[in-house]
């Protein structure tokens, strides 16, 4: 098949599963155009069946917003006509299924026929796409998408609660490659970040409000006053500066280092001993099953679609949003010994097996296959 992927191409996770999606075609030999307004974050290199249009926006001066929707569907249409592509995936409504709805019909009226798979991940359904500013429009480009999926059943069903939706939404869980690890253990320097009788706790996101990172720090805050540990701060975004601040006015900056936005997620997880993810809302949280897949056990909270990837007292443990002092027991409950971390770890790598890409992508190749014959 030729396959259009849009996609954002940033650290966001919506944008790591498109682009891992698209190597993993692109392996099984199908050719895949990834569109987008820069080369995605984790494609570092364009191989064989991999091929990359940028969208570019003039920038003119009489708009107040540059139009990204028009400049992304002429590029659509400019490309699948070039490319002869079979079939568009667009990973999040907005504004992807929007623009790709445009994109079809420019294409029917010249009789070329694309059906469109729409993937939900999260943040354009319970977030921003819920707002009555974008509302009609998210409803209408899922409504009229050829194939919807949504990465997690917690997200359909809050899809189906927020929006009128007459489609049928099937769930296609994110996923991880198992045997993909980039750092064997060997190599896994964790003598850099801490002494050996420090554990090391980890947080990996994009520092929204959402992600709840002053939880974080208070949940690390209980965690060294018990063991001796690190907490290793990996991303960037609106709360890094006040998380810092947080940490001068406890005391524990020493304790606390910020990383910064990284492409060396598996580097950073081999030596890592406990992930924290305490979110207001995840639709799925693939940085725990990163994590997990990297045999670190995850605090989380219990929210959307987290206790489908992290199981209680085998991968971790899940907690209200915004419990902090049972987020910190729990953590010390697998921190205590060796043994109980081990036995954690071992969980969370066995858990993490279930979102193996060779049990994920034949269910979208199988969407792609039956959204293909019946157009
Ligand atoms: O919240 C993020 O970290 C980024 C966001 C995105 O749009 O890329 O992630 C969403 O999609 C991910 C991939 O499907 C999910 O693992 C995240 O849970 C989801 N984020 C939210 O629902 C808040």
């Amino acid at each position: 098949m030729k396959i259009a992927i849009v996609c954002y191409p940033t650290f966001g996770g919506s944008g790591v599963v498109a682009t891992e999606l698209g190597i993993a075609l692109a392996k099984l030999n199908h050719e895949v155009h990834f569109i987008t307004y820069k080369q995605p974050v984790r494609l570092e290199l364009l191989g064989k069946n991999v091929h990359f249009h940028e969208v570019n926006v003039p920038e003119y001066p009489l708009f107040h917003y540059q139009p990204y929707e028009l400049a992304l569907s002429s590029k659509l249409v400019d490309t699948i006509k070039k490319h002869d592509i079979d079939l568009l995936h667009v990973h999040y409504a907005i504004p992807h299924a929007y623009a790709g709805y445009m994109a079809k019909k420019m294409l029917e009226e010249e009789g070329i026929c694309v059906p469109m798979v729409t993937t939900l991940h999260g943040t354009d359904i319970t977030l921003v796409g819920n707002h009555p500013f974008y509302k009609p429009a998210v409803t209408f480009s899922i409504n009229n998408s050829d194939v919807v999926t949504s990465v997690s059943q917690s997200l359909k069903d809050d899809t189906l609660r927020l929006f009128n939706i007459k489609k049928e939404i099937k769930v296609v869980p994110n996923f991880i490659e198992a045997d993909d690890r980039k750092t064997s253990f060997t190599d896994c320097q964790r003598d850099i970040m801490a002494e050996p009788h420090e554990r090391i706790i980890t947080h990996i996101s994009n520092f929204r409000p959402v992600k709840r990172i002053s939880d974080i720090i208070d949940i690390f805050n209980n965690i060294q006053q018990a063991v001796p540990a690190k907490l290793l701060m990996v991303g960037d975004g609106p709360e890094r500066l006040p998380a810092e601040q947080k940490c001068k006015d406890l005391g524990i900056e020493d304790r606390v280092v910020f990383l910064g936005n990284s492409n060396e997620i598996d580097k950073i997880l081999c030596f890592s001993d406990l992930f924290l993810l305490p979110s207001e809302r995840e639709s799925f949280g693939l940085a725990a099953l990163e994590a997990m897949v990297n045999k670190v056990p995850v605090i989380s909270s219990n929210a959307g679609g987290i206790p489908e990837v992290n199981l209680e007292g085998v991968s971790g443990y899940l907690s209200e949003v915004g419990d902090v002092e049972d987020m910190s027991e729990k953590a010390l409950l697998i921190l205590k010994d060796d043994q109980t971390l081990d036995r954690f770890k071992e969980g969370a790598f066995q858990q993490a097996m279930k979102f193996d890409i060779s049990n994920i992508v034949p269910l979208y190749t199988d969407l792609y296959e039956e959204a293909l014959a019946t157009f």
